[in-house]
């Protein structure tokens, strides 16, 4: 039999392991404080307060050396595969505005957050949420976090239906059992936010192979819980929406000809959080780990949670996720510990297609009649600001059609079940608040992801969320000026090491290094399969300009037909790059982008207001053709008809 984690007694266990072990359960100190009518929690109760889903922040901007700081608490919702049901958006939506900063936040796993909540209004923000059958429950912790899956809702893809259904049961699976949560924040009344399946049910209690701490409240977690955060992801072969390499446990659905389900492949290890200068710390891909049949999935998930509960290094924090385990056992001795706890061996891994990165904007048939949408969110923030009140527009969507959304990997939100009548009026709604159609928007924006960092996040370092419109303007000012206009890469940046947008699997990847200084990563996959490596360690942000433009250059001159800016990083490696930018000489750019080009192709430069650059980009896309072809055929017209005339 199992007992609670058994970590090798040699080493002490950290501070959070006690902590855990004396909340009973995730009870205290969190309930005694929050009956207090203080402002914030202490330090033992905000680590329990995480369990609940919630943070405890202070506003960056206003700390003042010597006064209290400007506590709240960000609160962050449970949405296996980022469903949010009409009624929860517009619980959510009024409660930024009653309690909250008066916005949203889509997460980079598919969950909202609210930031913003004073410590008193705690309980009545989480009861609002619960009521409105949502949950923040188990959304922070050291436990499962909230399982992702590809956001597309189509109804004719059973691949499709099943990553859903099972990223709902997976995290039922792994929701902690504990009373706490409804005896805190509901008094103890037991809100059901959907039934579970049977057979999740079932898998919790079978024991067999040790993966059940007997007499617990929590069977699958003990007093304990994990030695650190868990993420799983559940995918359909092919769509790497979900970031898959980066998840802890990742389940591939494989199934017939027929589209029946018949089981899953399994990849586990992968992880991005590391520390700058600590170079036992790092970002690791997930490793093929085998495939079972369907009927044993409940009982791998259980085993590889177990492997890292009981064997997961519960004293250094820094070491604890499961990709340090793989990594120091090696996938063998892994893969043959979870085994043990399976009770049987893993069949070898199915062959699969090759992966695609995809986001899903834009309007699509679900394959039942019915139309969904996807919308690009800047950094995944809902606000009204301006002329751009995506806030008020989806609210208003929402009211009027009640459509059910699903936020995306990638911080966005597909609203769906769309009867096709509405489609116009819909669009109408959205133009008249100032949000643009996935074509209208500059494809390095659509790609992009910032992590929120200041003034919210307390482990920021640097600036993110509010810095990146900026940089991605310069950038495509840059790629403008270097002669790419048309080219896009993936690109995400972090204010801190953690790698909350997933910076180390983008194109180029900024991640805050002190303010105002940004390491800088390159030569990631676009299809999010491969890593980037370090180019840079500090590159401040004044010279990004310096910094990427002898890259573009190089990039521009040497890449192989349509080969992707993180492709040619990786394939030139990053001496090359080194060396190239060492050489490069900026006055060579003038006489290249203007006589040289110009002698030497036949081309010549005219500059065009950006708005109507924008347009042309949105046309050409529209049109499949590149800007220049499209220019060219409309001034030729025009040239025709003036001579016409
Ligand atoms: Fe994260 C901690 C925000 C996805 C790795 N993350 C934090 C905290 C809670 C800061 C803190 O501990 O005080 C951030 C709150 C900022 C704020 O003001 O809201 C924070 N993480 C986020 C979100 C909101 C970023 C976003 O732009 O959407 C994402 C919430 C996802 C969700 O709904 O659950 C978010 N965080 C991620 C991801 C990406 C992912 O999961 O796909 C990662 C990298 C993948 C991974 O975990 O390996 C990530 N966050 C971290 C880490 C580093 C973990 C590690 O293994 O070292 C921390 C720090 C920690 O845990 O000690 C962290
Ligand atoms: Fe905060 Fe760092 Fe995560 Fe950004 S990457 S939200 S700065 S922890």
């Amino acid at each position: 039999m199992v007992t609670t984690p058994t970590q090798p007694a040699v080493r002490k266990p950290s501070k959070v392991e006690g902590i855990k072990e004396r909340s009973h359960f995730l009870r205290e100190p969190l309930a005694t404080e929050l009956a207090l009518d203080t402002n914030h929690f202490s330090e033992d109760a905000v680590q329990i307060l995480k369990f609940h889903g919630s943070y405890q922040q202070d506003n960056r901007d206003n700390r003042v050396r010597g006064q209290e700081k400007d506590y709240s608490m960000m609160l962050r919702t449970r949405s296996p595969g980022g469903f949010i049901p009409p009624e929860l958006y517009l619980t959510l939506d009024r409660l930024a505005d009653t309690y909250g900063n008066g916005t949203l936040r889509a997460t980079t796993r598919q969950g909202f957050q609210l930031h913003g909540v004073l410590k008193k209004n705690l309980k009545a923000t989480i009861a609002a949420i619960v009521k409105s059958m949502g949950s923040t429950l188990g959304a922070c912790g050291d436990l499962n976090r909230n399982v992702m899956a590809p956001p597309a809702p189509y109804r004719d893809r059973p691949a499709y239906i099943y990553a859903q259904d099972y990223a709902n049961r997976i995290a039922d699976l792994l929701t902690p059992q504990t009373g706490a949560y409804y005896e805190i924040w509901l008094d103890g009344e037991k809100f059901v936010t959907g039934e579970e399946h049977p057979e999740v049910i079932a898998a919790r209690q079978r024991n067999g192979t040790g993966t059940i701490i007997h007499n617990s409240e929590e069977p699958i977690y003990g007093a304990h819980y994990m030695p650190r955060k868990f993420k799983a992801c559940v995918t359909v072969p092919g769509d790497n929406s979900v970031d898959l390499y980066s998840q802890d446990l990742t389940l591939v659905v494989m199934t017939d000809a027929q589209g029946a389900l018949e089981g899953f492949n399994i990849l586990a290890g992968g992880g991005l959080g590391r520390t700058h200068g600590k170079s036992e710390t790092f970002p690791r891909l997930a490793d093929p780990i085998g495939y079972v049949d369907k009927a044993d999935v409940y009982d791998a998930v259980k085993a590889i949670v177990a492997t890292q509960r009981d064997y997961g290094d519960r004293s250094d924090r820094r070491h604890a996720r499961l990709k340090y385990l793989i990594e120091d056992w090696g996938v063998e001795r892994f893969r043959s510990q979870a085994e043990h706890y399976l009770g049987k061996p893993f069949q070898p891994f199915k062959p699969l297609p090759e992966w695609q990165y995809l986001d899903f904007l834009g309007w699509h048939d679900q394959g039942d009649g019915k139309r969904f949408l996807g919308i690009n969110i800047h950094t995944g923030r809902i606000k009204d600001a301006g002329d751009f009140r995506l806030k008020t527009a989806l609210k208003q969507i929402i009211e009027t059609y009640r459509l059910p959304m699903l936020i995306t990997p990638s911080q966005n939100v597909l609203l769906y079940d769309i009867d096709p009548a509405n489609e116009v009026e819909i669009q109408q709604i959205l133009a008249r608040h100032g949000i643009r159609r996935e074509t209208e928007i500059d494809r390095l924006e659509r790609y992009s992801m910032a992590c929120p960092a200041l003034p919210t996040c307390g482990l920021a370092n640097a600036e993110s969320e509010r810095v990146i419109g900026p940089i991605l303007e310069r950038l495509r000012t840059l790629l403008v000026k270097v002669g790419l206009p048309d080219e896009s890469l993936i690109f995400r940046m972090t204010g801190c090491p953690n790698g909350c947008a997933r910076p180390y699997l983008a194109e180029v990847g900024l991640v805050g290094n002190g303010p105002d200084q940004y390491q800088v990563w390159l030569g990631a996959a676009p299809n999010q399969t491969r890593l980037s490596q370090v180019y840079l360690e500090k590159m401040p942000i004044s010279e990004l300009e310096t910094t990427f433009e002898p890259l573009f250059v190089y990039f521009k001159q040497s890449r192989k037909p349509a080969e992707s800016f993180g492709d040619f990083c990786d394939r030139v490696g990053l001496e090359a790059l080194h060396h190239f930018a060492a050489t490069y000489d900026p006055a060579s750019l003038q006489t290249n982008s203007t006589e040289k080009v110009a002698k030497k192709d036949g081309r010549h430069r005219v500059t065009i207001h950006p708005e109507i650059y924008a347009q042309l980009q949105q046309l050409a896309q529209t049109q499949g053709v590149s800007v220049s072809q499209l220019v060219h055929g409309a001034i030729a017209n025009y040239l025709e008809q003036v001579a016409q005339s």
